[in-house]
């Protein structure tokens, strides 16, 4: 019988699941065990991941999972926690979004220059690149103290089996992987004073990461062994795995959540001067895949107006903001001034004001200028990711939990111009479940997994309407971030 279960853990900015998901060659059904708040915590230091927290979901999300044949683990990128010579962890992860690395990239440009430390790992600049963590940490008594680094879901992983490994989708968005070779980028770490000895082995997605730890089962209830499967770790990596695009076609992505995450699926990485200054990426998929994308502040906008407000349904806030006017006030969704927590209605509003638009007044007007930005910036990141390099597309897949919002659907195959498929939200847990599934013989090689997809997961599509010229016009307004120097 080929046909199994499997347990995806897929731990976001705003909330982890655990979701189950049953797989064989005709069949995909995903189904959710546990779903629970992820809380960062503001303490003098900084901002930190309430880790045990999260691992406390894992567990409880495990347990109402029941039974499964194989578990494995995502989430966002970047982050890690740092183990002691015994394997214990090292205080609190640090958030991506903690102020630490603020001005941590002249110092690290003034060692390797941005352009050649681009040649050699295709990494976007970001302040929260892990390299810019490490070198921000230099000189702590953590970092000092440190045997050994794992990315957040090496960590749980660690937690759950015992077993240290680095998972290489993800390990490539610390911006110290060469994106050719697939393997660590020696040279700029040395010269950087990075030790690359913190890190344990690569690992892919296939690869086996050890039965769940006795202490564990008992925690779970569950009956040993349960082997933990190497995935796409990376949420985004995972997300894209499980685009539902056809072999052959020639698609864009967007994942969207708390980011929007927009692009290409390519073979080869591009690392022209002119992909630098549009501040592309290229971070490592599975099967050899390069992910050529852009980073957009995303649904975050949102999330954080709403924390501001005291507001917890999105709903009503969707359903006014589609009847006003669109484009009245548009801002640059990829400027890396919205980065940080904090006072975002304001921040929206300064935004407009300081490119001579009218600032949003209400709750809707702000939230109709977010989507309406949003999806301005969608157009501008597939159509630049096009010309970079050098494929047209013609259809765009939305995926992640922006592929329930229609009016964000609608606003962005209208920007774009093209028409967008959107589903399924739950991605991320697809694509790890998927990555499972072909480990252990359930689904096939190549577009198997794919296809899957596309044959079992509900898909809505929109048609592209309105007049360009007006989004073209509305470009013009946003002042844009012109990315890094
Ligand atoms: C999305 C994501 C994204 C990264 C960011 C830190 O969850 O993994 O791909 O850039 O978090």
């Amino acid at each position: 019988e080929r046909t199994k279960t499997f347990a995806a853990v897929d731990l976001g900015a705003s909330n982890g699941r655990v979701m189950v998901g049953r797989v064989g060659p005709d069949t995909l059904r995903l189904s959710e065990a546990h779903r629970f708040p992820n809380r960062p915590v503001h303490l003098p230091e900084g901002l930190r991941w309430d880790i045990l927290g999260l691992y406390g979901g894992v567990l409880d999300g495990l347990r109402a999972a029941g039974q499964v044949d194989s578990l494995g683990v995502d989430s966002w990128a970047v982050d890690y926690g740092l183990l002691d010579a015994h394997g214990a962890l090292l205080g609190n992860p640090v958030h991506y979004r903690d102020r630490r690395t603020d001005a941590v990239a002249e110092k690290v440009w003034a060692t390797v220059p941005p352009d050649e430390l681009y040649r050699s790992t295709g990494i976007q600049h970001a302040p929260f690149n892990t390299l810019y963590q490490l070198v921000a940490a230099q000189g702590t008594p953590q970092l000092a103290a440190a045997r050994r680094l794992l990315l957040i879901p090496d960590l749980i992983t660690y937690w759950l089996t015992g077993e240290q490994g680095t998972e290489l989708t993800n390990a490539s968005t610390t911006q110290l992987i060469d994106p050719r070779t697939r393997d660590w980028a020696r040279g700029p770490a040395a010269r950087l004073s990075v030790d690359l000895g913190l890190f344990a082995p690569l690992r892919r997605p296939g690869d086996p990461a050890g039965p769940l730890l006795p202490h564990v089962l008992e925690a779970t209830g569950l009956r040993g062994p349960v082997p933990v499967t190497t995935v796409a770790s990376h949420d985004t990596a995972s997300a894209v795995a499980a685009v539902p695009a056809r072999p052959g076609e020639r698609f864009a992505y967007l994942c969207t959540g708390t980011w929007s995450l927009a692009g290409l699926e390519l073979d080869a990485p591009v690392t022209t001067e002119a992909s630098r200054a549009a501040n592309f990426t290229n971070e490592l998929g599975v099967d050899g895949t390069i992910r050529f994308l852009r980073n957009i502040m995303g649904l975050w906008l949102i999330q954080e107006c709403m924390r501001t407000w005291g507001e917890s349904d999105i709903a009503p806030l969707l359903a006014e903001a589609a009847q006003l006017p669109a484009l009245r006030s548009v801002v640059d969704a990829a400027d890396p001034a919205f980065l940080a927590p904090g006072s975002m209605p304001e921040r929206i509003a300064t935004a407009c004001r300081a490119t001579g638009q009218p600032a949003p007044a209400t709750r809707a007007e702000t939230t109709r200028c977010i989507l309406d930005s949003l999806a301005l910036a969608h157009r501008r990141a597939i159509h630049e990711a096009q010309h970079l390099a050098d494929r047209a597309v013609d259809v765009v897949y939305v995926v992640g939990g922006g592929a329930r919002n229609g009016l964000l659907c609608q606003l962005t195959a209208d920007a774009c111009g093209l028409p967008v498929v959107a589903g399924p939200a739950e991605a991320a847990a697809l694509g790890n479940v998927l990555m499972q599934a072909r480990a252990h013989g359930s689904v096939g090689d190549g577009a198997a997994p794919r296809e899957l997809v596309a044959a079992t997961q509900p898909l809505t599509r929109y048609e592209p309407s309105g007049d360009q010229a007006v989004w073209d016009a509305a470009d013009r307004r946003t002042g844009r971030w012109s990315g890094p120097s």
